[in-house]
């Protein structure tokens, strides 16, 4: 344990990194070639996606922020002020400071796989919040969720913003969302922001910006493996799709071939045929129903959902 002020205790679970390189030639090896999301975000790559935020065709943080503001004063009181509130994935901190004020929660404990991104965060929070008692975690939340040592007793409440969940296959979600149940016990607390499905234009123009912020976001994928791994990917040879695939409920990200190219990554070669694409993410969507079908798989039960007029995103609140 360390202690960056007098409200802070960072605790470093020294979550192991994923090789980049390994997870990239692996995913190019496969016959649909894919990698992981994560990866999108080394240091331009978080940029990027800070500038998706702020598209207007990006609907969700509106929307989210929207909810939240509105409705922090019922949230609170089904969450009671003195509960520990836990944030995996916590980035900017810039969420729950929508909620703090009138949560008033005994600690904060966000958890973030970046580190000094995290202690930075964190200090920024105790600037603005000195009453607050944070408990940063350095973990990578898909790995291990382990609270720190020192933490106070009361209600355990998990916060999920964003709709980040939408990484996941279902599956996932479910396994990942039993995972927070047996980190809050019975009686502790879900909150979490989720897409919804809708007109396919709506979600198609959310990932496919008129400013081409998320086609760089994409392509930026390949500048890093040209940067980090001794990659020729010609960026002028593969183009950003992104579409909403019904079947599948969910919005899949690809860079497709322009052509038939070889490429080399760290010394390796792979082949291309025109069309040919690396699947680079999925985001899920869900319906009220569905979302709290997966919750309830998972010990969860629903007190409280918040919706916008247009049916665009949700905001839950169960209860484990
Ligand atoms: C961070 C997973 C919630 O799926 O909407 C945004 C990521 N990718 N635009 C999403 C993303 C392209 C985002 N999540």
């Amino acid at each position: 344990m360390n202690v960056l002020s007098r409200k802070i205790s960072f605790h470093d679970f020294e979550p192991e990194l994923e090789s980049f390189r390994e997870a990239v030639l692996k995913g190019l090896s496969r016959r649909q070639k894919q990698i992981p999301p994560k990866f999108f975000y080394d240091e331009i790559g978080s940029q990027l996606f800070e500038a998706i935020l702020e598209q207007p065709e990006y609907y969700i943080p509106n929307v989210e922020r929207d909810l939240l503001t509105a409705y922090a004063n019922e949230i609170s009181r089904l969450i009671e002020p003195g509960s520990v509130l836990i944030e995996p994935g916590s980035g900017s901190c810039e969420k729950v400071q929508l909620l703090l004020e009138s949560l008033l929660p005994s600690a904060y404990v966000p958890m973030d796989i970046s580190r000094e991104f995290l202690k930075q965060s964190a200090c920024g929070l105790s600037q603005k919040y000195p009453w607050l008692a944070i408990y940063p975690a350095c973990l990578d939340f898909t790995q291990q969720m382990l609270l720190p040592h020192g933490i106070p007793h009361g209600r355990r409440v998990v916060f999920i913003p964003g709709s980040s969940l939408g990484n996941f296959d279902p599956p996932e979600v479910q396994h990942f969302l039993s995972g927070i149940h047996r980190l809050t016990g019975n009686g502790g607390g879900l909150l979490v922001g989720v897409d919804r499905k809708k007109d396919h234009s709506v979600l198609n123009a959310a990932y496919n910006d008129t400013a081409g912020i998320s086609a760089e976001f994409n392509l930026n994928l390949l500048t890093r493996i040209n940067s980090e791994l001794e990659g020729n990917f010609d960026l002028d040879r593969f183009e950003h799709r992104a579409y909403y695939n019904d079947q599948r409920g969910r919005i899949e990200m690809h860079l497709v071939s322009s052509q038939v190219q070889q490429v080399r990554v760290s010394g390796q070669h792979f082949q291309f045929t025109k069309g040919e694409y690396i699947h680079t993410e999925n985001s899920y969507k869900y319906s009220p129903d569905e979302f709290i079908t997966l919750a309830n798989a998972s010990g969860f039960r629903l007190i409280k959902m918040w919706s916008d007029d247009l049916h665009l995103f949700s905001v839950y609140f169960l209860e484990a």
